[in-house]
């Protein structure tokens, strides 16, 4: 069988976009070629002294892993040497990441992203990933700004993640479907596996942190009992997986149908999950894939967004399952107010 690499299907697809010049192709095969450094050094990760905590506290108050550091000046490095980015949104950062040099004089697009996703799970050998977006500029030249990361998921030209697993996998849309690439350690490429990705419309497995249990609306404390009972025509019970790692649990269920939810807790009243670089990036993708994403009452990708680290419920997976619970998000609202 003939192997196509991520480099070749690249170049093939490159004519779906005649007005583009081929940034998006090489801006794609830089994330190609972060995403294997950044495998390297995951798969070393019980091994050598980079694993353990830097002390350091992130912008969202938690503590920074070593690899989450490392995989974050990965990405940047390779947006600044590639000159197709004009600013870099990360969650490791505070604030945007302004690019002005020679080469990117030109840069058409901006990118946000979740350099290490599940980060907390590196230190027990659990997969982690990469989630990225891409945006063109809205802003005409110079150094990105903010509001270029200011527009709706709508609006991405293209999204994915790479995830660090059993192998390491890179699943992308540029908008005309899904298509996934596994990573062949012999030859050192991502190879195209999984081509025209689609999610299952039904699935029987849901993926919640069950430990908010108390804290969640009582739209998805319903859901939840629904999922548990027993039904033969449903095909209930549906089994519960949750790894609370989000690139790892919406990929499974990406492929075998199911359901991921990250809704309001008590603690948490806008949610956990960020719109502008877990959200919206695993929306594009899964809606790409068939299903359907939601806040609980809006499409994730038309949600405005007003700040870079803004945070949203997500619900998200194969559209049968979302639609059922977002009919108990629906039925059950007035027991909030
Ligand atoms: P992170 O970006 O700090 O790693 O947080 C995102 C992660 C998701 O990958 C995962 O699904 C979720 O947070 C788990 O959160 P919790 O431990 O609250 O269930
Ligand atoms: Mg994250």
């Amino acid at each position: 069988m003939k192997v196509k690499t991520l480099g070749q299907f690249i170049i093939e697809k490159q004519s779906d976009f005649p007005y583009a010049k081929g940034e998006l192709s090489r801006l794609l095969r830089d994330i190609g070629i972060a995403g294997k450094i950044v495998n390297r050094e995951v798969s070393k990760a019980g091994l050598v002294e980079i694993l353990g905590e830097t002390g350091e506290v992130n912008v969202q108050g938690e503590k920074v892993k070593k690899l989450d550091v490392f995989a974050n000046e990965q990405f940047i490095a390779a947006f600044k040497a590639g000159g197709e980015v004009c600013a870099i949104a990360s969650e490791e950062n505070d604030d945007i990441i302004p690019i002005d040099s020679e080469i990117s004089k030109n840069a058409k697009y901006v990118v946000a992203m979740d350099p290490l996703d599940g980060s907390s799970n590196i230190d027990v050998n659990v997969s982690v990933g990469t989630i990225f977006s891409i945006y063109r500029r809205t802003s005409l030249s110079g150094a990105g700004t903010i509001n270029d990361f200011m527009q709706r998921g709508t609006e991405q030209v293209a999204a994915g993640y790479i995830i660090y697993g059993s192998s390491c996998m890179l699943v992308y849309t540029t908008g005309k479907g899904v298509n996934g690439f596994t990573l062949d350690p012999s030859i050192g490429e991502f190879c195209l596996s999984h081509p025209n990705m689609r999610t299952p419309q039904n699935g029987n497995v849901y993926s919640v942190n069950e430990g908010n249990y108390l804290h969640f609306p009582t739209g998805v404390k319903k859901y939840i009992k629904y999922c548990q009972e027993e039904d033969k025509a449903t095909n209930r019970p549906f089994s519960s997986r949750y790894i609370g790692s989000g690139v790892a649990d919406i990929h499974r269920n990406l492929i075998t149908g199911g359901i991921y939810i990250y809704p309001t807790t008590t603690k948490s009243p806008k949610g956990k999950l960020r719109l502008l670089y877990e959200c919206n990036p695993l929306a594009f993708i899964l809606e790409q894939a068939g299903g359907i994403a939601s806040n609980g009452n809006k499409r994730i990708m038309e949600l405005d967004i007003t700040e870079l680290h803004q945070r949203t419920p997500l619900f998200l997976g194969s559209s049968e399952m979302v639609k059922v619970a977002l009919d108990f998000m629906e039925k059950y609202k007035e027991a909030e107010v």
